[in-house]
């Protein structure tokens, strides 16, 4: 009855195929990558449409760039790559600024951005939204790709993947042009040509005479210092890391991100002294933390060096993924290479029984200094001036973090950031996300969407009024997905301090802004929280309020004016100081 024959072409007809948008979206997820963080428009709106209908995570920023530092600051807290996803040209070049970002802060991204037709491109014929975005991502990517044919859609992400997290992180560029996106292939090639990465950060065992000649150097200390950064934070080796503190009895310094790593509270951080313990260790072993300015190069006043350019005459140990980071600034009498929780873990099997604790005079001499300072400030954290200065008002966001040793923690400013991380005690590991290497403002409200959904905890972010100005239409997107976010604003009306006058009259100075300005209604504007608060009670009552119900809040700390310093304490650097 002729059945067979147009059953067999039927089925020719309908052969199943699938096309770019799946193949994306089937690649990240075959790869455990859960969550986008995105901004729509062609040509990857229905990319977003459909990865969400598929079980990703897809949030939806009102900025590029808050999307892609909340991409970032994802791989930072989850070793796996976080995605931000554009449009082309513009969406992509707002979502650079965190590539980089990324890129120079050894976090793990993938920008993934649509991009217009190569042919027009490259002819540079006028196409929508047209530009050789490839080009422009590379300076400040760690590695960057373009994707041109579906069935190479498993291969591109695979790589990019791989370059993300292998070996020192950094951030990826992945360019889609529109026309790979409808792209048609038949299925089941489609499903074959997929990579699921196998171990894409491989471990790297340390040589066994690098240990030995680090652990030999570590012995014969008299003063010796561990300074902890990022990196270790990021390794999550923090079992190992604390025993390698507690074992060798060594004061250690935490980097701002490494803060919590082993609580703050320990008796042998040594935070509280650090301008004694840097110019007087004799080695220092640096633990995934870089010898940049934000350790004065390792020389100079801050070493014990008399000059610039001249050393304390320390020793260093560098325990880092880069073969190529050590002598970068000073030179490095033990580098280390290769991934921290196999370096330290090294280091404690090499250390034996019977490690002398590091001499007592040493030991002391620390504690007495940190003795000292702590008092000093417990001193001025207990006055109550009014109106309500940095110090009253982080005595505050100090309880607080301390009663909720799990929260997340953001913050930016340049005052606001300063007086928070020397104040502000962390309690637990990967808990304190900020401004990073390059003191970065715009992070915030990024960063707090992304510390929420990838940890769950509450998050509380102290935000300078001009850092919390970068990214602060973001509040719609926290509102938006009711992510239990406690902003407070240190709000001292302006860049450092908001008492600049312009010397001609007319217009206000650069640096200062609307006086006494009602950022608790932005908040309020989409259903959130919005508190105005002008004593450290006011204060108290709203953090622990917000903490307690999850609900988005935005609290106006309203701050003494005349309180900052210019640039916090980074002062130095401004070239007005220098020439002074
Ligand atoms: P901080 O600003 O806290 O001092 P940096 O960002 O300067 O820290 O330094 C982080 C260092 O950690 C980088 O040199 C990077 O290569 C290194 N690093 C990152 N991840 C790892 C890892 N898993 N193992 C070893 N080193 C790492
Ligand atoms: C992307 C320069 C460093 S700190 C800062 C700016 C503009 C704001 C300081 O004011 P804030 O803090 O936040 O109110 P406070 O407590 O001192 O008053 N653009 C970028 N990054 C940086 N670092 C700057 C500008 C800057
Ligand atoms: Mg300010």
């Amino acid at each position: 009855m002729g059945t067979v024959e147009p059953q067999v072409a039927t089925s020719q007809a309908q052969a199943p195929t699938t096309d770019g948008f799946q193949l994306v979206i089937d690649a990240l997820k075959l790869n455990g990558i859960e969550t986008i963080y995105g901004l729509p428009g062609i040509p990857i709106t229905d990319l977003t449409r459909r990865a969400q209908a598929d079980g990703l995570r897809v949030l939806s920023f009102r900025h590029e760039q808050s999307a892609g530092y909340a991409a970032s600051i994802a791989g930072f807290l989850t070793q796996k790559p976080g995605v931000c996803l554009t449009v082309s040209a513009p969406g992509f070049l707002n979502g650079l600024n965190a590539l980089a970002h990324a890129t120079v802060n050894c976090f793990p991204m993938i920008l993934v951005s649509g991009s217009s037709e190569r042919e027009i491109v490259d002819l540079q014929q006028g196409d929508y939204e047209e530009m050789d975005q490839l080009a422009i991502a590379k300076p400040v990517a760690k590695a960057a790709f373009r994707v041109l044919h579906a069935e190479d859609i498993g291969v591109g992400i695979a790589r990019a993947i791989r370059a993300a997290l292998s070996g020192r992180p950094g951030g990826v560029y992945l360019d889609l042009p529109a026309k790979l996106f409808a792209q048609g292939i038949d299925a089941e090639a489609g499903r074959r040509s997929l990579i699921q990465v196998v171990d894409p950060a491989p471990r790297q065992i340390p040589a066994p005479d690098a240990v030995k000649r680090a652990l030999d150097l570590l012995r014969g200390a008299k003063r010796p210092l561990i300074i902890l950064g990022k990196g270790a934070a990021y390794a999550q080796a923090d079992a190992d890391i604390g025993a390698l503190v507690e074992r060798t009895g060594i004061p250690y310094l935490p980097m701002s991100m490494a803060k919590g790593l082993l609580p703050d509270t320990h008796e042998q951080c040594a935070s509280a002294a650090r301008s004694f313990v840097l110019p007087g260790a004799d080695v220092v072993m640096l633990v995934g933390a870089r010898l940049n300015w934000l350790l004065s190069h390792g020389k100079g006043r801050t070493w014990g060096g008399k000059g610039h350019k001249e050393w304390g005459g320390q020793k260093f140990i560098q325990v880092d993924i880069s073969p190529q980071e050590a002598d970068s600034n000073v030179r490095i009498d033990a580098p280390l290479v290769g991934d921290i929780g196999s370096c330290v873990s090294a280091l404690l099997a090499g250390m034996g029984a019977g490690w002398a604790k590091p001499p007592a005079e040493w030991l002391d001499a620390v504690h007495g200094k940190k003795t000292a300072n702590v008092a000093r400030m417990a001193e001025t954290l207990a006055k109550n001036p009014v109106p309500m200065n940095f110090h009253s008002a982080l005595n505050v966001v100090r309880d607080i973090v301390r009663a909720n040793p799990e929260a997340m923690f953001v913050n930016e400013g340049a005052n606001a950031l300063d007086f928070t991380r020397s104040i502000v005690d962390m309690h637990r590991p990967r808990k304190r996300i900020d401004v990073g290497t390059w003191g970065i403002m715009g992070v915030g409200m990024g960063y707090c969407v992304a510390a929420a959904v990838e940890t769950g905890q509450p998050v509380i972010a102290i935000e300078g009024d001009s850092a919390f100005g970068f990214s602060g239409m973001e509040v719609e997107t926290i509102c938006r997905y009711k992510l239990p976010v406690c902003v407070v604003i240190m709000n001292n009306n302006g860049v450092y301090k908001g008492t600049d006058v312009n010397p001609r009259g007319g217009e206000v100075a650069p640096t200062v802004f609307v006086k006494d300005a009602r950022y608790e209604k932005l908040m309020e504007a989409f259903g959130g929280v919005g508190v105005y608060a002008t004593t450290p009670a006011e204060l108290r009552k709203a953090m622990e309020e917000a903490v307690r119900s999850r609900r988005p809040t935005l609290i106006n700390a309203v701050i003494d004016q005349t309180a900052g310093t210019e640039s916090g304490r980074i002062t130095g650097l401004n070239p007005a100081a220098k020439k002074k």
